[in-house]
């Protein structure tokens, strides 16, 4: 249930009640056919095959393969830990070159292997890699570029194939939001040396936790498959260093299971980021960010951008007001990795950092229903349209705290 927010007055940080009940979360699960997934468990507990190359985890591997159109798929129990593995077997080490505007995890990956992430800016209209910036950076200490599909908006993936060829370079992609889409008609996954996805609960096909490396290269998707699981061949055969980064059958269960509801989630998504663009048409210093139509796309984020020149309110401003109406918006990726411990060391990147102040994603998915949209975006429109009254509310609350 949700209450009308259509004044000032009206909203929860000013007096009014709160317009949901319950909180919104940016990442709510989608969850496919129960019966399915229970039917998977119980065949899972049945096998008394838990883990460890299981049936459902190759047939995971083969589906994802298959979408993607790639020859080979290594299912593993998160992207973080895919992102690490993927690193070694490509021989990562030195300085490797990723953008600053992305989930922690981008650089963590890097860093915990001892490898150095340089950061890189972002284009300001894509918010991935700018490959100009990216190219400044490359020093005799470079041994690769991890790129990310922010949002699951491609890279100029042409440029930065070409950046690599030249330049002897590993490319490695982090595709954990760009399951299901494509770039200049090819489906994510068979780019530059391997790409990685993320299958975490929040993402809109979700496994619970888990992740998957995608890559033509026979060569390196047996390195992985043997780091995958402690660099064994064989029983009592260690062929390679190696870690656990299995994922189990219950995770492949669900991921199945919510891969036999993808074309559902996009369809939804895909609904909700147009209610959200009509709703919010017209409103001055809002730009809602928008997926190419000639592509596939997922559609699972919904990313505002707040131009404050024009809103007046700031961007923390109008967290605030969704926040005390129960509707949790995020600010990722603020403040950018660059800016992060163990990372801050007074780099600036100014578009990342212009970037980082001006967003908010909003919630979507299966969870959130038309009516749950319109509330957000009158919310979203009262603020708006009254921007100054709202900021002098803020500022003459500032002013008496202090
Ligand atoms: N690269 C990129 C570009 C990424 O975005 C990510 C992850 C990775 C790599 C690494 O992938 P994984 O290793 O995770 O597979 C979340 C996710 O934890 C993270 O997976 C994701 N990106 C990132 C963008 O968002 P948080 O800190 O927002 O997650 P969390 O767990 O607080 O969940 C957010 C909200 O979702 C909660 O407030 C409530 C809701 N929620 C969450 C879970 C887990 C639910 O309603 N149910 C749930 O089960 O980072």
């Amino acid at each position: 249930m949700s209450t009308a927010q259509k004044t000032i007055e009206d909203l929860a940080l000013f007096g009014g009640r709160p317009a949901f009940e319950q909180p919104l979360h940016v990442g709510r699960p989608n969850t496919g056919d129960r019966e399915k997934f229970s039917n998977r468990v119980n065949d899972i507990l049945d096998r008394r095959w838990l883990t460890n190359d299981g049936p459902y985890v190759i047939e995971f591997e083969e589906c994802i393969a298959e979408l993607t159109g790639v020859k080979h798929c290594v299912a593993t129990c998160n992207a973080t830990v895919a992102l690490e593995i993927a690193i070694r077997a490509l021989g990562l080490a030195g300085e490797v070159i990723v953008p600053s505007f992305t989930f922690i995890a981008t650089a963590h990956a890097l860093q915990w292997l001892g490898v150095t992430p340089v950061f890189c800016d972002i284009d300001p209209e894509t918010h991935t890699v700018d490959p100009r910036d990216l190219a400044r950076l490359i020093t005799p200490q470079t041994t690769g570029i991890l790129a990310v599909n922010l949002w699951g908006r491609q890279c100029d993936i042409n440029a930065l194939e070409s950046i690599a060829r030249d330049h002897g370079l590993k490319l490695l992609f982090d595709s954990a939001h760009a399951f299901g889409c494509s770039y200049q008609g090819r489906m994510v996954g068979g780019f530059g040396d391997a790409e990685v996805f993320s299958f975490h609960a929040t993402k809109f096909v979700n496994s619970l936790e888990g992740g998957a490396i995608t890559t033509n290269n026979d060569e390196l998707a047996k390195k992985l498959r043997l780091m995958r699981n402690f660099g064994f061949s064989s029983y009592d055969q260690v062929d390679s260093l190696g870690i656990n980064a299995k994922m189990s059958e219950v995770s492949a269960a669900m991921g199945l299971t919510n891969l036999e509801s993808l074309d559902d989630f996009i369809v939804t998504n895909r609904q909700n980021h147009r209610q959200y663009a009509e709703e919010l048409a017209g409103l001055n210093g809002i730009t809602l960010i928008s997926y190419d139509q000639n592509e596939h796309c997922n559609y699972q984020y919904v990313v505002l951008e707040i131009d404050a020149a024009q809103t007046i309110v700031s961007r923390d401003e109008l967290i605030r007001v969704l926040y005390s109406e129960n509707v949790l918006a995020r600010r990722y990726f603020y403040p950018g990795c660059h800016r992060s411990a163990p990372y801050a060391s007074g780099l600036v990147l100014p578009e990342t950092e212009r970037i980082c102040d001006r967003v908010l994603s909003l919630p979507t998915g299966t969870s959130v229903s038309p009516a749950d949209i319109t509330t957000i975006c009158e919310i979203i429109r009262t603020v708006v349209t009254n921007g100054r009254e709202v900021s002098a509310k803020f500022r003459s609350e500032t002013a008496k705290s202090v």
